[in-house]
């Protein structure tokens, strides 16, 4: 099973992206092990040609889709084998778009890109702000994974956040970690975007959007629904100019394909960012 089902040539191959059929410590709703498959096979489905950026799937760089593989249950070592299977490609200099699962997972791209971008900013797109020192007896809780992308040496941007522990608002302030909350996205787009202009110029990026972020009228299949996300042409925005800066990979977790839409809904995110990052008219 391919990206958008078009044949692939694994010589040639300038993206890959690596399905991470993991939730084994979701908390609320469990499911998004199905995640990767689903948005897969919705992809199918997506129409090719992008009228906002006068873009077709060939003008894109060529995909390497993974074969998706059963990963171990405990944490740490599903990590260890998501950095085996995506470090081969990194070092020929592919570009990482990892698809969840639960959230978790990102800690495997950030891990293996702080190594090459030591500088690297981690964009997150999220209901929440994954701050968590430990959550449910887990330091590698879907709560905790920013925490550990903070304390591995990534430097954090929150962006729709609207439900956070005190302890994690509290260790943000500390931290001096941006939490742009989501209605603040909402009310001012403009002022986020020159914030994160101001923010990002110059520094390697990598950008996780956890679906949750967005508005559960728009992709209700996540795990914990939180009401007021970012509506979808929001979300558009924010990465559309995050693609101006310079991404050096990107994941799209937490989906819970439970219903019809959510899977399209995803893929068709996906589709949006990789043609935002490398469509040439963009
Ligand atoms: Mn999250």
């Amino acid at each position: 099973m391919t990206f958008l089902g078009r044949p692939e040539d694994p010589e040639k191959a300038r993206v890959v992206i690596l399905p991470a059929p993991y939730d084994a410590t979701a908390s609320y709703l469990p499911g998004a092990r199905f995640g990767p498959r689903r948005l897969l096979e919705a992809s199918v489905y997506l129409e090719f040609y992008d009228e906002e950026l006068a873009c077709e799937a060939e003008d894109l760089p060529p995909f390497l889709t993974l074969p998706e593989e059963e990963l171990p249950l405990a944490p740490e070592k599903a990590l260890v084998r998501l950095k085996e299977q995506l470090k081969p490609h990194l070092e020929k200099g592919r570009f990482p778009v990892v698809l969840g699962g639960e959230h978790t997972v990102s800690l495997a791209a950030i891990e293996l890109l702080l190594e090459k971008y030591p500088g690297l900013f981690v964009v997150q797109i999220d209901a929440h702000a994954d701050l968590r020192s430990t959550y449910q007896g887990s330091p590698f809780s879907h709560a905790c994974v920013m925490r550990r992308a903070f304390e591995a040496g990534a430097r954090v941007i929150s962006l729709g956040v609207r439900a956070i522990s005190k302890e994690e608002h509290l260790f943000a302030r500390e931290s001096q970690i941006p939490l742009l909350w989501a209605r603040k996205v909402k009310e001012g787009l403009p002022e986020i975007l020159s914030f994160l202009e101001r923010e990002l110029k110059d520094a390697p990026v990598y950008v996780t959007i956890d679906l949750d972020g967005l508005d559960p009228a728009e992709i209700p299949g996540v795990g914990t629904p939180e009401p007021g996300g970012l509506s979808w042409y929001e979300t558009l925005a924010l990465l559309r100019r995050l693609a101006g800066f310079q991404v050096v990979g990107f994941d799209v977790v937490e989906l819970l394909p439970r219903d019809e839409r959510s899977a399209f809904v995803a893929a068709k995110l996906v589709y949006k960012f990789l043609s935002y990052l490398f469509c040439p008219r963009t």
